[in-house]
């Protein structure tokens, strides 16, 4: 019984660690454990962004086959809608789209491939329905968000050059109070269909009624005949600076977009849980993973289909920074 109490003692004042010799001269019962060196920490959930090549306002096709940007000097009216071919890493033969996309004499920029073989961008072109009001010509102000049916593909791997083919004319999305362009400046068109709607995300600095003094991110309705609501402000996103260019994820889940909120214009991403919620508050990527252009004004994110990558412009140069794996 006293064998049996010291042994108790013995382990619990030492435990397992040393076994529980006699004495000194005894050898040790157990072999000495090593602690385990700690695993290491778990990769930044979005990793060091990597440049592409010139051109800005980026995003994938659907199948990630593509990579359309826009590129040019928007001070002369040469802003015009790039493609890149895209394989894993590489991102090659870059083409110019042409009309309706990109025409002469505006700047046509902020690409957005949505289903099939449309295409919505916003472009500065006039028109007897524009709904801009043009500001100091060239430049940005006054663009309006467009819907074209445009083809572009890739073909054989072999073959560098994109084939591309417009199937009908650019139609602008109407004006205040019958669609969401205003009188202001729009951005960044981002399509989303969920369970309860499909949603038309853009940012503008104009809320149909009066300007907002800033941009601010917006939210149509796309109704059952192809037609989009007036625009209703996302006030979970918005600040009195700028807050532009967003871009939902597929599943409508994440919102990325660009602010200058802290000073500097970065990248921001928010989430919910569910469509119907509202959003989170956005977080800043730029300096929360040190992204090396966090000090230069970055623009028009956005998150490939498949969320694995995320894009965004900065000093004429296309970025991307790839999702660590979760699963
Ligand atoms: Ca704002
Ligand atoms: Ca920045």
């Amino acid at each position: 019984m006293k064998v049996l109490l010291m042994s108790c003692v013995c382990l619990l004042s030492v435990g397992a660690l040393v076994g529980c010799g006699g004495g000194d001269d005894d050898p040790p019962l157990s072999p000495p454990v090593t602690s385990n060196p700690p695993p290491p920490p778990p990769p930044p959930e979005w990793g060091t962004p990597a440049v592409i090549g010139p051109g800005g306002c980026p995003i994938e096709s659907r199948d990630g086959k593509l990579l359309y940007t826009a590129a040019g000097p928007a001070d002369t009216n040469g802003l015009d809608i790039w493609v890149y071919r895209r394989d894993g890493q590489t991102y090659d033969s870059r083409t110019k789209l042409g009309a309706p996309v990109s025409v002469a004499d505006a700047n046509d920029f902020c690409p957005t491939p949505v289903m099939g073989d449309w295409l919505m961008f916003v472009s500065t072109r006039g028109g007897t329905d524009k709904c801009g009001e043009p500001g100091p010509a060239p430049g940005l102000a006054g663009a309006d968000m467009f819907l074209a049916p445009y083809g572009v593909e890739r073909p054989a791997a072999s073959v560098m050059a994109l084939t591309q083919q417009s199937l009908g004319e650019a139609k602008r999305l109407g004006c205040y109070p019958n669609g969401p362009n205003t009188k202001g400046t729009s951005f960044s068109p981002s399509l989303v269909s969920t369970p309860d709607g499909t949603f038309l995300f853009y940012s503008s600095n104009h809320n149909g009624q009066a300007p907002t003094g800033s941009q601010d991110i917006f939210m149509s309705t796309m109704a059952p005949d192809g037609s989009f609501s007036p625009g209703v402000a996302v006030a979970a996103l918005n600040t009195t600076f700028e807050d532009q260019q967003p871009n939902v994820a597929r599943d409508g889940l994440s919102i990325v977009f660009a602010s200058n909120r802290t000073g500097n214009m970065d990248i921001y991403i928010a989430s919910r849980a569910k469509v119907t919620d509202d959003w989170s508050a956005p977080r800043n990527l730029s300096t929360e993973f040190k992204f090396p252009t966090a000090a230069s004004a970055e623009s028009r994110p956005s998150l490939s289909w498949d969320l694995q990558r995320l894009y965004y412009g900065a000093d004429g140069q296309v970025n991307v920074s790839t999702r660590a794996k979760t699963n």
